[in-house]
């Protein structure tokens, strides 16, 4: 089932020429109204009017999370603020992206379409259990779900107990979260001994992290559901960007509103056709914050080819990985270098340290080691207590997520080439 048919049903010619008259008018305006970009562009000798075919895409430069940064909060924004109605952010609040009504709307309406092929009509009763926050998961997905005209709950993330009851009380047709806390509420169900004819759920909506074919079987057992993946990221516009339909094979790109690119992360150039690689995107349509070939660090490669569904729009893969030392916990974007700036600011200089993921029932757990110093070993219980507790306030504040910190001692790190392992991450997708 399409949201609008008339687009998502496009073919592949009419659909490149829109494309290319729509990243005329996207370059000619970030030319206009974002110095970073003009910078670059008159660095490049690239004249946004010169722009005559989509093959031209490659010579314009990327844009990274680093010029994101480099550019906090508002330097990228293409309108004055007076026109932007809505803020989101990373957690660690390095990326800040705003939307005008019109982005919003636009916004709703890619939602709305990621939920119709997700199975999603008007006469569904949606749980949202993402977080309403400065993140995009929760308001992105309540915004799309509305705009179909279902009824949308919006519980927010946590309380398991609590979501269990209201979907079984309000009914919920359609569980819309990550699909880790879709597998913690499938456990919860089974726990409480809960059958599953008690429930009126049918179809689940995840996305927002990593997951896996056999994680998707396992949920869709779990729950009775038919569950499809949707992808997106803040940068580019949140959750909106890809999603699957009921075939269940490769996720639609929405490509009247993105240009998808996938290069080799070490050359730059493009890969061929069909070869996994990193995906690039370019905003065809964003107002307050449109972005030139963003280099999103998510590894998939692109499927051309109409789906049985009968889209002709070209489909990803199922993301296979990252370009960059990114880890999501919990839904949350973490780096490792977040915990060595909090230690460094702690402790003066970064002691040895060593990041343990693990999914325990389903949900992530973060575990940061630290070394403990020679004389620390024999320091009284009391202070290595305000040592860890101090750290893991700090960190946990910092990332947006509860963190255990643990006192160890040096060589139980795990080293591998003479190094400490920074990252052990032992989830089973
Ligand atoms: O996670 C937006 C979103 C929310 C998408 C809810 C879908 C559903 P960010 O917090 O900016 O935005 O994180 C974006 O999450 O670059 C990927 O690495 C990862 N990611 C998002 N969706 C998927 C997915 C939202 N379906 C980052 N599969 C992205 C794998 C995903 N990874």
């Amino acid at each position: 089932m399409y949201w609008e048919p008339d687009k998502e049903g496009m073919d592949r010619e009419e659909l490149q020429q829109l494309q290319l008259e729509q990243l005329q008018a996207v370059l000619a305006r970030v030319y206009l109204h974002v110095p970073f970009y003009r910078r670059k562009f008159d660095e490049l000798g690239i004249d946004p009017d010169e722009f005559r075919t989509l093959d031209d895409l490659t010579a314009l430069p990327f844009t990274t999370k680093e010029d994101l940064r480099d550019n906090y909060p508002y330097g990228l924004f293409a309108v004055p603020l007076r026109e932007v109605v809505r803020i989101h952010a990373s957690t660690a609040m390095t990326t800040v992206v705003g939307y005008t009504r019109n982005d919003i709307k636009t916004w709703s309406n890619l939602v709305a379409r990621v939920l119709t092929a997700g199975g999603v009509t008007k006469d569904d009763v949606v749980q949202i259990s993402y977080g309403y926050s400065l993140s995009t998961g929760g308001f992105g997905l309540h915004y799309g779900a509305e705009r179909i005209g279902a009824s949308v709950i919006p519980i927010s993330t946590g309380n398991t107990l609590r979501q269990v009851k209201i979907m079984q009380d309000f009914k919920t047709t359609a569980l819309v979260c990550t699909p880790s806390y879709a597998l913690r509420i499938a456990d919860t169900i089974h726990d409480l001994g809960l059958s599953l004819a008690a429930l009126s759920i049918k179809y689940g909506l995840f996305g927002g992290e990593p997951w896996s074919e056999e994680m998707r079987q396992e949920i869709q057992n779990k729950l009775g559901i038919i569950a499809t993946d949707n992808y997106g990221l803040s940068e580019v516009i949140g959750p909106g960007v890809a999603s699957e339909c009921l075939e269940q094979n490769g996720l639609h790109i929405n490509e009247d509103h993105f240009l998808a690119e996938i290069i080799d992360p070490q050359t730059l150039k493009p890969v061929k056709p069909g070869e996994t690689g990193e995906l690039v995107i370019t905003t065809l349509t964003k107002e307050a914050f449109p972005v030139i070939r963003f280099r999103t660090r998510d590894l998939t490669r692109l499927m051309p080819g109409t789906c049985a569904c009968g889209r002709e729009t070209i489909r990803m893969a199922r993301i296979q990985g990252r370009s960059d030392d990114m880890l999501i916990i919990r839904g949350v974007n973490v780096f490792p270098s977040q915990v060595e700036a909090v230690l460094r600011e702690l402790e003066g200089a970064a002691p040895p340290y060593q990041i343990v993921i693990d999914r325990v029932r389903a949900l992530d757990d973060m575990t940061v080691l630290v070394a403990a110093s020679e004389s620390e070993a024999f320091d009284e219980i009391k202070k290595q207590h305000e040592r860890m507790k101090a750290i893991k306030d700090r960190l946990s504040s910092a990332l947006g997520i509860a963190v255990n910190v643990k006192l160890v001692e040096n060589k139980s790190l795990e080293q591998s080439g003479g190094t400490v392992t920074k990252v052990i991450d032992r989830r089973k997708m």
